[in-house]
């Protein structure tokens, strides 16, 4: 696979210089500093490109170019959005960036409840705790029957951890799962929201009456309408997987498990419209095998995000290891099968100083650089195996 790293433009604090001590071959960015819906100017474009090649690195991969969710729920202006997505994905391909990740879960991108959990040894990585998660639903955003879409162990630790919440800790709740998870990644709530709770919820409210299976048909409707560009320029879109793997807050998750990836592929049945395989969000959710996923849809894999998590009880779950045994067998995969797949770590705990540089959540410096080391040498060893 092809060692790329998420970069954030030329104002992270992460250098490309840097990164090209510590063996990162391709870039992943996107143009952050162009509003959700607009075009991406061929200017603009070759304007990226161009720095990162002066820098000795090439744009491999494009995460994201948004969606809009007026392009998700089928608003009005649906046709025109889409439009100026195609001309943004011609721009990209005359440029010669030819991979582009996006995603398809509405209104909220990833979510995570902690950004900085404590492990044993020092470092603290992410966490999702089903309770905190559901105390942000029934009594923060006070979601109109919530309640109803959680199973009574965590009902049982909401009124538990009712009783010991402070402000703060509300807070400190609304800032993680709705604001800075979601500023960075160009999404719909950033730091600069003053009432992100009131926006969020006007926003859910665009999707009363759209169930999982109308959201499927807006997918395909958005895929067959820019497979043309994309055959024409030889792009290859590639949707990350829901995190979590499930429906949340009322809404519709489609790209969760096993037979989510399959309907979306034979929805849109051309080579164009592939997964950017991540291992992370797919093992958060009981319901997946990666290893077992991972070698049934290498084919239409473009791209590959190396973590990964361990589920624990009652819907909790937290980033693993570079070096659990899932992870190296989904490595040993596409290394076997799919050479230069472009591949980015993420998610690694924040250690050694990370924590005092303000990175973007789960894009820590010397917490991925340890991950790319990890899964460089699960390549390298892989490389020596015979078939
Ligand atoms: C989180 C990321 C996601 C991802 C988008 C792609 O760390 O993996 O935010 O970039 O879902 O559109």
């Amino acid at each position: 696979m092809e060692k790329t790293w998420r970069w954030f433009g030329p104002n992270d604090p992460i250098t490309l210089d840097m990164l090209r001590q510590i063996g990162v071959e391709g870039i992943v960015t996107a143009l952050h500093h162009i509003p959700n819906g607009e075009v991406w100017s061929e200017e603009e474009v070759v304007k990226m490109r161009d720095y990162i090649e002066d820098h000795g690195l090439r744009w491999s991969v494009v995460e994201s170019l948004p969606v809009s969710e007026s392009i998700k729920y089928a608003g009005p202006d649906r046709d025109e959005l889409i439009e100026k997505y195609k001309v943004s994905l011609a721009n990209l391909g005359k440029a010669g960036v030819k991979t582009v990740c996006y995603n398809f879960m509405p209104v909220l991108d990833w979510a995570r409840t902690d950004l900085e959990y404590p492990n044993p040894d020092g470092t603290s990585n992410l966490y999702f705790n089903q309770a905190e998660f559901a105390y942000f639903d029934i009594y923060i955003l006070k979601r109109e029957g919530a309640e109803a879409d959680y199973d009574a162990d965590t009902l049982k630790r909401v009124e538990e951890l009712k009783a010991s919440m402070t402000p703060e800790g509300e807070k400190r709740l609304v800032e993680n799962i709705i604001v800075k998870t979601q500023g960075f990644v160009n999404g719909n709530i950033s730091e600069a929201d003053l009432d992100p709770v009131a926006k969020f919820r006007e926003l859910l409210d665009l999707y009363k009456g759209i169930d999982a299976k109308q959201l499927r048909e807006n997918m395909a409707y958005f895929l067959n309408a820019i497979m043309p560009v994309c055959r024409e320029y030889d792009i290859n879109m590639c949707v990350h997987p829901d995190d979590p793997p499930r429906p949340i807050l009322g809404l519709p998750r489609i790209v969760t498990c096993d037979a989510d990836i399959e309907a979306f592929l034979n929805a849109v049945p051309d080579p164009h419209n592939g997964l950017t395989f991540c291992a992370g969000s797919l093992s958060a959710g009981a319901q997946n095998d990666v290893t077992k996923l991972a070698e049934k849809y290498a084919d239409r894999t473009h791209f590959v995000h190396a973590r990964i998590c361990n589920v624990l009880p009652g819907g909790d779950f937290k980033e693993s290891t570079h070096l659990d045994p899932r992870l190296v067998s989904v490595v040993r995969t596409f290394e076997k099968r799919r050479p230069g797949v472009p591949m980015r770590v993420d998610h690694a705990p924040l250690m050694l100083g990370d924590e005092k540089m303000g990175y973007n959540a789960g894009y820590s410096f010397h917490g991925r650089m340890l991950a790319l080391g990890m899964v460089g040498g699960i390549m390298a060893t892989v490389a020596t195996e015979k078939d």
